[in-house]
């Protein structure tokens, strides 16, 4: 059947040989906390805040790093080609408790053991959320100093724990901020504690470290923030437009209902040269349901193929379902992302952007049509097959296996 597929999509001047090297190299930066519903391994962990949230209590929530490491790997060997893992610094690994100000790169050294183990790349986050020292909703943006400045030593060891993974691990790692400051009813003043966040942005980024790429994720709102939010798309992109190296990242929950960021993809290339993404599925609100192979996964996929952007936009998952199998929820996730990065790739993007240029919009309309025609299954099914994973259904069977043997022993 692929044979068959190779030479109907050699027909359209598609190399399915070349696709399918591609793909193989494509990383996705999966996300550790859908494995253990954003808790993390701090000594006196709390409750999760910040204004996001998970719902469900499906059994066998990964507790301790063994057991999240044991879970990833396991979902990792069920989903084909390049994977990252993209940590949290709320992932510590250490005997004692040390609080977000006091973290070092020795607090990671099993993950950085582990990644190597697993040719796997690292990216990480500053966990400025789920914490006593978040007074009122706010972290950089506090009217109080001492709120901003323990906030500022925690991104600043943030982005060392990065560099050394990019060190150590030898690509790149992306060290992504996201703060969860906003405000719950109609604020007085919106440009002072912006202001404030600006500043504290900078002495964040004051030091430079070789092999991070430094992010700042933008959002609309929050659960009990819903009036406010200081670190909003404009405030970000401004901020990254005018820093060189601090990139703006698009997560695809973080926008107004209708705004997908398929559509702001090609308007950050023509400013930046990375663009680092949260992709996530939103159903009437930030949700973070797994990602399904639904038509905006398609087209954000469609915007970095066609835009030749695969070394550019930087593909990292964000979504934690605590109401279903949480392997689950990372192998068809990931595996969504994956597919819909091959289907980009198997489209006659030439011919239609000719098409476009050219002006002939009644053959591109009938031509993209025909694209949804042609046989992408069959070249996922090839992905799978050249790194031994079975084309069917039975991969769920072993991880209902995992679930009763393992996940289901766990209190
Ligand atoms: C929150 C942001 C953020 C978090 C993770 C856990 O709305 O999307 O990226 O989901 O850092
Ligand atoms: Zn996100």
């Amino acid at each position: 059947m692929y044979s068959e597929a190779k030479e109907i999509y050699a027909r359209y001047g598609i190399d399915t040989e070349k696709v399918l090297a591609q793909l193989a190299k494509v990383p996705v930066s999966i996300n550790c906390w859908q494995g253990d519903d954003v808790i993390g391994f701090e000594k006196n962990a709390g409750p999760l805040t910040g204004g996001i949230q998970t719902t469900g209590n499906y059994p066998g929530r990964a507790r301790n790093p063994q057991e999240l490491m044991n879970d990833f790997t396991f979902a990792s060997s069920l989903i084909p080609g390049a994977k990252r893992l993209n940590l949290h610094a709320s992932y510590l690994i250490s005997d004692r408790p040390k609080d977000r100000n006091e973290i070092t790169e020795e607090d990671f050294r099993p993950w950085i053991d582990y990644a190597k183990a697993h040719g796997l790349g690292l990216d990480f986050n500053p966990t400025c959320f789920s914490h006593p020292m978040v007074v009122n909703n706010l972290t950089l943006s506090s009217p109080h100093k001492e709120v901003r400045d323990f906030w500022i030593e925690h991104c600043r060891r943030s982005r060392r724990i990065a560099g050394c993974f990019a060190k150590e691990l030898g690509t790149y790692s992306v060290c992504n901020l996201w703060i969860p400051d906003g405000f719950k009813d109609t604020p007085a003043d919106r440009l002072s504690p912006r202001l404030r966040l600006e500043d504290s942005l900078n002495q964040i980024f004051e030091e430079k470290i070789d092999g991070v790429i430094d992010s700042v994720e933008s959002k609309v709102f929050g659960i009990g923030v819903e009036s406010f939010t200081v670190g909003s798309s404009e405030f970000y992109l401004g901020y990254a437009a005018r820093h060189k190296g601090v990139y703006q990242l698009l997560d695809s929950g973080h926008y107004h209902p209708t705004e997908m960021i398929s559509e702001k993809i090609s308007a950050l290339l023509t400013v930046f040269d990375r663009i680092p993404l949260h992709v996530t599925r939103s159903v009437r609100w930030d949700s973070d349901h797994v990602v399904r192979l639904d038509d905006e996964l398609k087209e954000i996929a469609k915007e970095i193929v066609r835009n030749d952007a695969l070394d550019k936009v930087l593909v990292g998952l964000d979504f934690f379902d605590a109401s279903i199998n949480r392997i689950v929820a990372w192998v068809v996730g990931t595996r969504n992302m994956k597919k819909a990065l091959l289907m980009a790739m198997l489209e006659d993007n030439r011919t239609m952007k000719e098409d476009q240029e050219a002006e002939n919009y009644t053959h591109l309309f009938a031509y993209s049509e025909q694209m949804k025609n042609l046989p992408w299954q069959e070249v996922w099914n090839e992905a799978l097959r050249r790194e031994n994973l079975s084309t069917d259904f039975s991969w769920f069977d072993e991880v209902m296996k995992y679930e009763k043997d393992v996940l289901s022993k766990r209190s």
